[in-house]
């Protein structure tokens, strides 16, 4: 079994700086952008710069630098834009699709951070 990853992506293209993004934080291992069509007041992408094609893939074959940077970076961006309770935000949810069923467009790895209003209930089908 291999991970196959299309370079063409649009979040490859934004790595390689091939398209603009505004960029929330940047690390050795990681990006974070805001994202395109917002779900929510705080909507953020943070992904790992290297290819890898979902969450299962990201962490099977990246390094222990790479997965604690990524972490790292997730939780500061929780406090930095004020939906972490510890910076006295109301909190936030934190979400990763993978493959056809769970719904995933782009086929590189990221974690979307939702918040700054009341949200739903996880999944609604
Ligand atoms: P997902 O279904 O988890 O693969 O969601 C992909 C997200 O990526 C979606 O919320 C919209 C966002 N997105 C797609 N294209 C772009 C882009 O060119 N720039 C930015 N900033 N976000 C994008």
């Amino acid at each position: 079994m291999a991970y196959s990853y299309d370079s063409e992506n649009i979040f490859a293209k934004i790595l390689r700086g091939d398209i603009p993004n505004d960029t929330v934080a940047e690390s050795e291992y990681s990006l974070a952008f805001r994202d395109i069509n917002p779900a929510a007041p705080e909507h953020i992408l943070v992904i790992p710069k290297q290819a890898y094609v979902n969450f299962d893939h990201f962490g099977a074959e990246a390094s222990d630098a790479e997965i604690v940077d990524f972490n790292r970076m997730l939780a500061k961006i929780t406090r930095e834009v004020g939906v972490a309770q510890v910076a006295g935000g109301e909190g936030y949810r934190l979400i990763t699709n993978a493959g056809s069923h769970g719904v995933q467009d782009v086929p590189h790895f990221h974690m979307h951070i939702i918040g700054g209003r009341q949200l739903g209930r996880m999944i609604s089908t």
